[in-house]
């Protein structure tokens, strides 16, 4: 049999995951960095462990020489969204990337496993170029909100545990949990509005406060008159207290102003 160099198999995958994490993780920032929601609150990835691997190969019936083909998740990707309503979002961006192609997909959301589990599997194939040269691996990206993630997250460490045997007291306990776990999601959809009002605000109060403290400390590089800068700066933490948006923005405008005529506003 054909030896298995398996850290040189795994090196594509180990670069793919790496890759689509920095791909998909980026949106978030972009997102923020615009002031507008992001549909993904976060990113994380793995390459299959071999021990699993092997696991799976074994329990699949699939030969050692099919691994590659047969087992679709040897890389993966999840990506983790506050509302179930945001999972569609994610599914019609993969869907419209050019960077990847999607081989299957996978509702276990609408078709919730007999387990309880809930998640959206996409299946992609994605080319990538190391220094062995390129290849074109398969991926799997998993978009579960948080709450489907904490019970899929303890669900797997059980079975786990128990060899994929969960005794039935535990499966029930945790068929009970999958039913809180959907309940909240569609609680929190109920108010998704609110939420995400209250998430872009304290966003915006969080960067005008930067924005300030980046204009006082401009203001202090280039002025003679430290007492001024000193009067602003108590200005500033007297407003703060306060915590009134409108007046902490208007704040900003004015410093905006008097670093302009500065010419200090670009300063670091
Ligand atoms: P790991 O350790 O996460 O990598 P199947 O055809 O159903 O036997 P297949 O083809 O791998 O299995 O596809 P499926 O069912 O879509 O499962 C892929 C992955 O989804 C699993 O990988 C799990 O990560 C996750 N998953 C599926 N079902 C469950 C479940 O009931 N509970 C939990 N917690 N996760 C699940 P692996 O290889 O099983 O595991």
């Amino acid at each position: 049999m054909e030896i298995q160099l398996w850290r040189e198999i795994l090196i594509p995958y180990q670069q793919a995951v790496q890759e689509l994490k920095v791909k998909f993780s980026s949106i978030v920032h972009e997102n923020r960095r615009l002031g507008q929601y992001s549909p993904i609150e976060y990113v994380t990835g793995r390459v299959k462990k071999i021990s699993n691997i092997l696991e799976k190969a074994k329990k699949k019936n699939i030969p050692i020489n099919r691994i590659e083909k047969e087992i679709d998740d040897i890389a993966g990707i999840r990506i983790l969204c506050q509302f179930v309503e945001d999972i569609d979002k994610v599914v019609d961006l993969i869907r419209s990337r050019t960077d990847m192609e999607i081989k299957d997909e996978k509702n276990y959301i609408s078709n919730t496993k007999d387990s309880g589990y809930r998640s959206y599997h996409i299946i992609v194939y994605y080319n990538v170029h190391t220094a062995l040269g390129a290849k074109r691996i398969q991926a799997e990206i998993q978009i579960r909100t948080l709450s489907m993630n904490f019970w899929a997250t303890i669900e797997h460490s059980l079975q786990y545990k128990y060899e994929h045997n969960i005794p039935y007291d535990i499966k029930k306990r945790l068929m009970n949990a999958a039913e809180a776990a959907f309940q909240l999601d569609q609680e929190m959809s109920l108010i998704r509005n609110e939420i995400i009002r209250a998430q872009n605000l304290f966003q915006v109060k969080s960067s005008i406060i930067a924005d300030i403290l980046n204009n006082i400390q401009n203001l202090h590089k280039v002025t003679d008159n430290i007492k001024e800068v000193e009067q602003i700066q108590e200005e500033f933490y007297v407003l703060w207290e306060k915590g009134n948006f409108e007046q902490l923005d208007n704040f900003n405008k004015k410093l905006d102003m008097m670093a302009a005529g500065y010419k200090a506003q670009s300063l670091l």
